[in-house]
């Protein structure tokens, strides 16, 4: 741990979620979600192994039998250096989520981003690939809210820490039948929503930063993206606070849709979760002290312009974001493919 230069690992995740947003952007609106992932996760696959890391997958795309890439426990990182170099290499734990938001990618929406975070070993929970209750703000608002509190009492809350009224707020809400009551709950309480269709992490990263006019995320969404939200928070200085949601009541869907809630509760007992009705805090997620969080629009967003193709080359935007050296970059690359006359703009 001690020779986990932050610094430098942050820029080389930068280069690996910049590589899996290009290559997803390129299949941007062509209607196939899988496609779009599959290419994001290559991509991010390949340009990791060039990190000087011995990295270990611990949130990835799934585990070893479903997923043949990035799967949880994968090893991963100073692939082109001999062992002996290799054993020199800080161990990273590393979570990931090559392209958040499959959907709006294929369909060319708002918000789709390329991401990864890394950690000193144990830094990242390994969270279950099952649903998980948010809510999500930024500095100003930290300490003041309570997920097991009243909706109306948390919008309050936020609104006196933002010295302004509930009705000048926006919240962020997937827009999901299971969240029929909380949507009915902002809006008794006066608050403004933005409904979307997709990408509960990127709209909990906006959350907390201030100019995005967005004040808070709130409802359901998955417990590895709630990790990646985490490590965010850390370096941000935003909180998250979580719940895992194990009974399919909570999702209004079919119960024959979900593994059936008996299984759930085994598999959490599997992975040492005794308590599935845990409230979660940033740091219960993301405990790591060294962590480093990078992410690139793949489309157009809040905080992230989406990757721009040119005949010389082609433009990213993206957030590295580490916590020991307190860095937040906002990096706008050109990454040139034209010759020596190449124009670049500013
Ligand atoms: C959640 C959310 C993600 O997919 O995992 C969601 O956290 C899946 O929810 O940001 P549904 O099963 O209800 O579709 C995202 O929106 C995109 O990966």
């Amino acid at each position: 741990m001690q020779n986990m230069k932050t610094d430098e690992l942050a820029l080389d995740f930068l280069r690996v979620a910049e590589a899996a947003a290009i290559e997803s952007a390129r299949t941007m609106g062509q209607g196939d979600r899988k496609h779009s992932d599959h290419v994001a996760v290559e991509a991010m696959r390949e340009v990791m192994d060039t990190v000087p890391m011995r990295g270990r997958i611990v949130i990835g795309e799934g585990e070893r039998d479903e997923a043949p890439m990035l799967y949880i426990g994968e090893e991963i990182g100073g692939k082109e250096y001999s062992d002996e170099v290799r054993e020199s290499f800080p161990e990273i734990d590393i979570a990931v989520d090559p392209l958040e938001g499959t959907n709006l990618c294929a369909l060319g929406a708002n918000n789709a981003i390329a991401v990864l975070a890394a950690a000193e070993r144990g830094g990242l929970l390994n969270a279950p690939d099952i649903y998980m209750d948010k809510i999500v703000v930024g500095p100003s608002c930290k300490g003041s809210v309570d997920i097991e509190a009243p909706v109306e009492e948390n919008l309050k809350a936020i609104a006196k820490s933002l010295s302004r009224d509930v009705d000048d707020l926006t919240v962020i809400v997937l827009d999901r039948p299971r969240h029929k009551k909380l949507v009915d709950e902002v809006r008794g309480a006066g608050a403004r929503i933005r409904l979307i269709g997709d990408g509960d992490l990127s709209a909990g990263i906006s959350a907390a930063v201030a100019g995005t006019n967005i004040h808070a995320l709130m409802g359901i969404g998955g417990a590895p993206e709630g990790v990646l939200t985490a490590a965010a928070m850390k370096c941000l200085n935003g909180e998250i606070q979580a719940r895992l949601i194990y009974d399919p009541e909570r999702l209004s869907v079919d119960a024959s849709k979900v593994p059936p809630m008996e299984e759930v509760m085994e598999r959490l007992k599997s992975m040492g979760i005794d308590d599935p009705d845990k409230v979660y805090n940033t740091n219960d997620l993301a405990p790591g002290r060294r962590i480093i969080f990078a992410a690139t629009g793949v489309t157009d967003g809040s905080l992230l312009k989406g990757v721009r193709f040119f005949g010389e080359g082609k433009r990213t935007n993206s957030v590295v974001m580490t916590t020991d050296t307190r860095n937040i970059r906002f990096v706008d690359t050109v990454h040139v493919e034209g010759g020596p006359d190449a124009v670049i703009r500013f």
